[in-house]
């Protein structure tokens, strides 16, 4: 198989790749990259986001929720949009890719499109979200989930590690929490939402293919986990009489990972701490995380009600006791038939004429972008074994460039299909209450 490229597009590939590195320069912990929802990073990155947004032809806004928005007219003024973008924010010693890749894809096409002769039949726009991954409050998917009007109220008392609350970091970013509404997209104002993004696994590089196509993301529930048992002295406890936390957790960490192998689902204890953590005390409770994902809700709550049964288990054999406290849910989100053809084509037009189809594993903002419209996303070879959420993160500037020319691609095949369909739009929405911030 071999791929084609249109003129000109290894030079913008190249172009996104020197603003992946710009972008990965604005951290806010020197020798890592680290950029968090509500911080000067992000203020940074929506600045210089906003400008390349501008460049590319698009009125250019942040919203109520700081989500950094482009908008391109159609045909005609004030008609649905079909929204392409992803997420600036990153995790802690994070790659430069993970987000920022399909952001900056976006905006690539969006100019492509502005410098076409014949306008879409649907005004397209470019979102950079923040706060996908919840890094800095634990509120993951926070600008997408505003952006569907599904914004957690609980989430203003949330805190991060300096115990400053969600809503005050709002306001001294800026932003009014009483206007968060704003943020809210309805849905007859929307056509979908199209998102490129690294596939953040090996999938795509052992088979040799630079694109996929996503039918589905994830399905995920993340716990915090407590073993309690007593604490003791290291020396003068005999086995028999212990209640170590510690050991019981320890038991159920192993057993959960043959769960998932079992079950075929993804779970992962990314944090574990001991307590009081003195080298020569027993630990007397234990708290760690568990990340469970599935392809599909059903796999993933069977697999949770196996851990827990296994817990309960341990739990009693070792006399601890066990608790779990769900802290964030999220299901199967699947991705829409007509956009995934869409995005199928756009993979066809690089010479890659029998698409992969690849579930995602990793979390998206599309799957809070569902509630209001149809979704699809575009996955992108990314090499070392598909590392990601790690410094190691990389793409090629020859994928780059093929995935600009698919999503581009995929982005008229949505035009084609909505001319065909023009049902798909309904009436001309009024014009949206852009959010407060920086109009250009
Ligand atoms: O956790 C995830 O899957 C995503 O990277 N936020
Ligand atoms: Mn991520
Ligand atoms: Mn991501």
């Amino acid at each position: 198989m071999s791929d084609r490229l249109r003129p000109g597009s290894l030079a913008i590939a190249e172009r996104i790749l020197d603003r992946c590195d710009r972008l990965g320069t604005v951290t806010s912990t020197p020798g890592m990259i680290e950029r968090v929802h509500l911080s000067a990073e992000h203020r940074e990155v929506n600045r210089l986001a906003a400008g390349w947004i501008a460049e590319a032809g698009l009125e250019t806004w942040q919203d109520a929720a700081g989500n950094q928005c482009g908008r391109l007219e159609g045909e005609r003024p004030d008609l649905p949009a079909l929204l392409i973008g992803s997420h600036l924010d990153t995790v802690r010693d994070a790659g430069r890719y993970d987000g920022m890749l399909g952001v900056l894809l976006a905006i690539e096409v969006a100019a492509r499109i502005a410098a076409r002769d014949e306008p879409l039949p649907f005004a397209l726009e470019v979102v950079a979200f923040s706060d996908e991954e919840g890094t800095r409050f634990g509120s993951a998917l926070a600008g997408s989930r505003a952006l569907a009007g599904e914004f957690a109220p609980d989430w203003w008392e949330y805190r991060d590690a300096d115990g400053l609350t969600y809503a005050d970091a709002s306001i001294d970013f800026g932003l009014d929490p009483g206007r968060i509404a704003a943020a809210a997209r309805r849905p007859e104002a929307l056509v979908g939402y199209l998102e490129a993004h690294i596939e953040q696994g090996p999938y795509l590089e052992d088979a040799d293919r630079a694109l996929a196509v996503v039918p589905t993301i994830a399905g995920a529930r993340r716990f915090a986990l407590t073993m309690t048992g007593i604490a003791g002295h290291a020396g003068g406890t005999p086995y028999a009489r212990r209640r170590d936390a510690l050991v019981g957790a320890s038991e159920l960490v192993t057993a959960i990972e043959r769960i998932g192998i079992d079950t075929g689902t993804i779970a992962t204890v990314g944090h574990l701490q001991a307590y009081p953590g003195g080298v020569n005390v027993i630990p007397g409770r234990v708290e760690f995380s568990l990340d469970l994902r599935a392809e599909s809700n059903e796999a993933r709550d069977t697999a949770w009600a196996e851990i827990e049964r296994t817990a309960r288990e341990i739990a009693g054999r070792r006399r601890l006791a066990f608790d779990a406290d769900e802290r964030y849910r999220a299901d199967a989100t699947p991705c829409a038939d007509w956009l995934q053809d869409a995005v199928a084509g756009g993979i066809r037009s690089t010479g890659d004429d029998d698409p992969m189809r690849i579930w995602s594993r990793a979390g998206h903002d599309g799957m809070a972008v569902s509630a209001v419209t149809d979704i699809a996303m575009l996955f992108v070879r990314c090499g070392r074994g598909g590392i990601s959420h790690h410094p190691d993160e990389t793409v090629t500037r020859r994928d780059t460039a093929l995935a600009l020319d698919a999503l581009e691609q995929a982005v008229l095949e949505v035009a084609e299909r909505v001319r065909a369909e023009p049902d798909r739009l309904v009436t001309p929405a009024p014009p949206e209450p852009h959010g407060v911030g920086l109009h250009r």
